[in-house]
């Protein structure tokens, strides 16, 4: 039965530019939708721009623009940004809409009458003179705790405590420098408190979805329970829904002056863009039934499902306040939350002296290619909220070897034979195939599905890439390039070549989701339609014509790299950054939470610190897997061992090069017993000329603090590692 899923992506904040971090979460989400697409199940995938509150509204004041203005510009950058990168939303909407109003009005509605909804005063501070209450974000002054100056209201950056904006010393409005004042206004709250809303969050958090799937990762379950406390607790606080004019966003119904905050209209947005998206297919004689996917009753009939893609700061919001707001308006509850982690470009978080904060739209202008990014960070998910390291030495090295070195090598080893000696009509499938490989080549499928499912690109990459070495084996077993100079072996050649390529479009069906762009290319060199997942089991046909074979990826090279973050350094985004941070912080849920991550950041940046080499230092040395191809005595030396050392390496023709290594372990090892296990080496030692010969890198091996009297040790990896994989 084809699955029916609304998938939805964060809605960036109209405020700043879409950078790298942003991407991570975009990226996994736009391959998971891809890839259930191939396998057959209805998906929309919709996201919009989160326009409201007070940032951007002084933003727009500051540029001379309305906010309407703002957010119009905003929005086109947006989506120029996320099309760049393959991120194909089928709606790309605005909460700055007339479904959204429409949205809001009725929940909030539901919620009133269902009793979930109070008013309270509270008191704030107020700029007299810009009239205006001030969010947190927006007064500053002296560290309470530790008296360091020109602090934000809700915590310090030199000490990391947290207080309320009453508790700074002599504060100041970060708006006009006019000293707030304590006003009183009456504010409605959102009653999260209600015993309801706790028991029905517990059993939420436990619950599993229509797919049979839990609705939470364990780390964002714990948070959950950690937020919840005890059975029989009640740990949550209401929640404050209501901002006062002057102010961006939707008036509240009956509440003159007061507007519904931006958090309670955000994640509405999801609803409006797929609302907006269901009004454009309807005018183009497509049905999308948008209450099968919003009414909670109808959503259970249907067995539709909502999958919200997210970032782990704004966990809170989605785990919390929005399945509850939906709950008790009678709307569907998410049936899954897919959350992911920060970005770290090389081990650090991203700065912009070191211009590792990277724009989206720079990298596109810097003419880097966006599947390069995919790829990369497919490579990094796991499905877990852990945080992503673009590491981009790495980058480039997974990039150059995988894609460049292995997936695209091996059309170009096959497809000029298909074009010159076969005018590009394909082959028989090899006979021998059956044999030797099929079993290899089928076995991986189910382990594939299931880690796309999962969100483990990673794993999915590695078996994918595990294939991708079966395919170059294959052809280095056959050689295509010695059977075009035999004679009589035109039939051998024509099938080796077609099986190949068959093999390379396997490949490409698995690599599909993450590189759509690169398929695409694929699919138009092999002259056939859009592969879909099932299709994979049937060889390309015999008499099938093929395409000229046409470059398909070019190498990352380092310096181009290097003009990105050039390209990135301070003075080129001055403003963008600070006010986008100041978006963010101004929405984030409590001062208690974002105490927490503070904390947690804090303790990430000291422990980088005080490590005696930073992971760049690590990084730098290549450690791969090696098979032991050849091993001997080397003649006149009674330490060394010659071994010839398979890191998938190969030369122009595509046969295999192993690197030429002189190890001292001749008094622990027979060289005969050597031959065919897998060890580990420096694969980026610099050559070294010896007695014997060049020593083109160097294999691990323990010893005691002595040297070698406790014996020596050669590594070997875990069952499972193939030659060229990188130890990290
Ligand atoms: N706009 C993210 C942020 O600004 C926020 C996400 C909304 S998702 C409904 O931090
Ligand atoms: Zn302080």
């Amino acid at each position: 039965m084809p699955r029916k899923i609304l998938v939805t992506n964060a809605l960036p904040y109209a405020n700043g530019d879409i950078h790298l971090g942003h991407l991570v979460g975009y990226i996994q989400a736009d391959i998971w939708v891809r890839f259930q697409r191939m396998r057959g199940h209805s998906v929309h995938y919709v996201c919009a721009d989160d326009t409201h509150g007070t940032p951007v509204m002084l933003r727009a004041e500051k540029e001379g623009l309305t906010p309407e203005q703002l957010i119009e510009r905003v929005h086109g950058e947006h989506l120029r940004d996320f099309t760049a990168f393959g991120v194909a939303f089928d709606n790309y909407h605005s909460t700055h809409s007339t479904e959204n109003r429409f949205y809001a009005e009725d929940i909030y509605g539901k919620l009133k009458t269902g009793g979930l909804i109070d008013t309270r005063s509270i008191e704030q501070y107020y700029d007299p003179v810009k009239e205006m209450f001030l969010p947190d974000r927006f007064i500053k002054g002296e560290c309470p705790k530790c008296g360091a100056a020109d602090q934000y209201g809700d915590n310090c950056e030199a000490c990391g405590a947290a207080y309320a904006p009453t508790e700074l010393k002599d504060p100041y409005s970060a708006v006009s420098g006019a000293k707030p004042v304590l006003k009183t206004s009456e504010h409605y709250f959102f009653r999260l408190s209600d015993e309801r809303a706790v028991a029905f969050l517990r059993e939420w958090t436990r619950g599993t979805n229509a797919a049979g799937e839990r609705r939470l990762q364990a780390e964002a379950a714990n948070k959950m329970k950690e937020w919840l406390g005890e059975e029989g607790e009640n740990k949550l606080s209401d929640w404050d829904i209501s901002r006062d004019a002057p102010y961006f966003g939707f008036e509240i119904p009956g509440a003159p002056g007061k507007y519904f905050y931006v958090w309670l209209d955000a994640p509405i947005g999801y609803l409006a863009s797929f609302r907006n998206l269901a009004d454009k297919r309807a005018a183009a004689g497509e049905a999308i039934v948008v209450e099968d996917y919003t009414d909670a009753v109808r959503a259970a009939t249907a067995g539709t499902e909502m999958v919200h893609f997210i970032g782990k700061d704004i966990l809170y919001f989605h785990a919390l306040f929005w399945p509850a707001m939906l709950k008790f308006a009678g709307y569907a509850t998410p049936s899954q939350l897919c959350v992911n982690g920060f970005l770290t470009v090389d081990g650090a978080k991203m700065s912009k002296s070191r211009g590792t904060f990277i724009t989206a739209h720079s990298y596109i202008a810097q003419k880097l290619n966006p599947e390069w990014l995919r790829y990369y960070f497919a490579g990094k998910s796991n499905g877990t909220m852990e945080d992503v390291d673009l590491n981009l030495d790495d980058m480039i090295a997974k990039v150059n070897s995988d894609l460049v070195g292995k997936f695209v090598n091996i059309a170009s080893r096959c497809a000029g034979f298909i074009g010159k000696r076969f005018d590009g009509r394909l082959g028989e499938f090899d006979a021998t195939f059956e044999l030797d490989y099929k079993l290899k080549w089928h076995s991986a499928f189910k382990t594939i599905v299931l880690a796309y499912e999962g969100r483990d690109y990673g794993r999915a990459l590695r078996e994918i890439m595990h294939l991708a070495d079966i395919a170059n084996q294959y052809v280095n077993d056959h050689k295509p390039w010695e059977l075009a100079k035999q004679e009589g072996q035109e039939a051998r050649l024509h099938a080796v070549c077609s099986t190949a390529l068959t093999m390379f479009r396997d490949l490409t069906c698995y690599l599909k989701p993450v590189l759509p762009a690169l398929a695409a290319q694929v699919e138009s060199f092999l002259a056939i339609p859009a592969i879909r997942w099932q299709e994979q089991w049937a060889p390309l046909p015999t008499g099938h014509t093929i395409q000229p074979y046409s470059h398909l990826m070019t190498r990352v090279e380092r310096k181009q790299i290097d003009a990105l973050l050039e390209a990135n350094r301070e003075s080129l985004a001055p403003a963008a950054a600070p006010a986008a941070k100041e978006a963010k912080d101004a929405k984030a849920a409590s001062s208690q939470q974002r105490h927490a991550e503070k904390q947690q950041h804090a303790a990430q940046s000291a422990e980088t610190a005080a490590a005696h080499i930073s992971i760049d230092d690590f990084t730098k040395v290549e450690l791969r897997i090696a098979r032991i191809v050849n091993a001997e005595h080397v003649d006149g030396a009674d330490k060394l061992i010659r071994l010839q050392l398979d890191i998938g390496e190969t030369d122009e023709a595509g046969a295999a090069k192993p690197r030429q290594v002189f190890a001292g372990i001749k008094s622990a090892y027979d060289p005969a017993s050597l031959v065919g296990r897998l060890t580990v080496m420096v694969a980026n030692l610099a050559p070294r000329k010896m007695k014997f010969g060049m020593s083109e890198g160097m294999v691990l091996a323990a010893s005691d603090a002595e040297g070698q009297t406790a014996g020596l040790f050669l590594l070997s990896p875990d069952a499972g590692a193939t030659p060229g994989m990188r130890v990290k």
